[in-house]
């Protein structure tokens, strides 16, 4: 069975890595950069959901959204919600300042990706990822905050990975699996019905 969604995205590195993904369970994804302007709000999983909402009365394809972020525990988990702004305007190189005198470098990385069907339902699925922020930048690959956070469990930075190494670790793998054993299940019993 071959299922098609579009990946709603302004950033072609998230959108490589749900391809490759979604691939093995026989999804294929298209992006689509739609001008959603991203809400304030106090969770990943609030803007993800307003996101979709907006996405929904737009789109006629079932999409997927993500909304992703970068948790900080010596700074109270700043930049979270806030990773896009923070991103675009002190960058990573501003977060490994923000921490050269904090010992404790713990971090870890979320993910709310929302599934949308114009005329059906609205789903959310997330995943996390723990690791450390570096003492300086490593790899050119990936997008964001790659070249700084180094999950646990390999001495890489997601800069250093390959596609498929970041997603044998990443926060939107596991999202992406979430929903892809989610989305099968369904697709299997819509056919036999
Ligand atoms: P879209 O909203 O168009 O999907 P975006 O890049 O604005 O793309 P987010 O708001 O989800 O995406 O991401 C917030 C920030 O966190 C942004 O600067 C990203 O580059 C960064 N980020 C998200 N996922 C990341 C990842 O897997 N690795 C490194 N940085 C990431």
């Amino acid at each position: 069975m071959k299922a098609k969604l579009i990946f709603i995205t302004g950033n072609r590195g998230k959108f490589l890595e749900a391809q490759k993904l979604l691939k093995e369970f026989g999804i294929e994804l298209e992006q689509v950069d739609l001008d959603i302007t991203e809400p304030q709000a106090d969770s990943l999983e609030e803007v993800v959901r307003k996101c979709a909402e907006e996405a929904l009365k737009i789109v006629k394809e079932n999409f997927i959204i993500d909304d992703s972020g970068l948790f900080i525990r010596s700074l109270n988990g700043f930049p979270g919600v806030y990773s896009s702004y923070v991103y675009k305007t002190i960058g990573y190189k501003g977060i490994l300042k923000l921490l050269s005198d904090l010992t404790d470098r713990s971090a870890y990385f979320m993910t709310a990706l929302a599934y949308g069907e114009p005329r059906g339902e609205l789903k959310i699925f997330s995943g996390r990822v723990d690791g450390i922020i570096t003492t300086e930048a490593r790899g050119e690959n990936g997008f964001g905050f790659d070249p700084i956070f180094k999950p646990l469990g390999s001495n890489l930075t997601f800069a250093e990975m390959s596609i498929e190494e970041k997603n044998k670790f990443s926060h939107r793998a596991k999202a992406l699996r979430a929903f892809a054993s989610w989305f099968m299940s369904k697709e299997k019993n819509l056919e036999q019905k």
